[in-house]
């Protein structure tokens, strides 16, 4: 593949309008993905102020809001964040599920990035591994992967 040009996507947060629209639920896991998402987001070269973070009751209200968000034309890439944890019941499967298929149904339908930063777990344990405050937070690398897609997209 010598000599191919390849395009790709920069990750920076100059001049960059993102959301990130973060589950309730699990809170105790949740909040420590948006604290990632936001030092990545700092440590990319965006203001505080410029990121916007909105709150829903759980995983399964994040794709209605990530939709609407992506379009309103206000934002080059969404950050959807939640954990859904399975525990013994078959609701995991539905939430879990649903979430999924509805952020990529946002994404696919209004040509907006929508990142999916949703941990979907067997045990609390690997919850707190993947949320952790050091390398390895699943919010810090979905909102990288946000910035790279908005620096691809306005590239094609
Ligand atoms: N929501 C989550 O974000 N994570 C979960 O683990 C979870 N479980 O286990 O039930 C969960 N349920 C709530 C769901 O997302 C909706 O908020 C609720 O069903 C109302 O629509």
């Amino acid at each position: 593949m010598t000599g191919q040009a390849v395009i790709e996507g920069e990750v920076s947060a100059r001049g960059r309008r993102v959301a990130v629209v973060a589950a309730r639920f699990n809170d105790f896991i949740v909040a420590s993905l948006l604290k990632g998402a936001a030092a990545a987001w700092a440590a990319r070269g965006g203001a505080a102020a410029d990121l916007r973070v909105l709150r829903v009751p759980g995983a399964f209200e994040l794709p209605l809001v990530a939709k609407k968000l992506g379009a309103s034309g206000r934002y080059d890439a969404i950050v959807a964040l939640g954990c859904v944890i399975r525990g013994d019941t078959p609701h995991f499967d539905y939430v879990a599920g649903e979430c999924a298929r509805g952020i990529r149904q946002a994404a696919l339908e209004t040509g907006v990035p929508v990142i999916f930063g949703v941990l979907t777990v067997e045990t609390v344990e690997q919850a707190l591994e993947r949320a952790a405050t050091s390398a390895g937070n699943k919010g810090g690398e979905a909102m990288e992967a946000a910035l790279e897609m908005a620096s691809l997209l306005g590239q094609l």
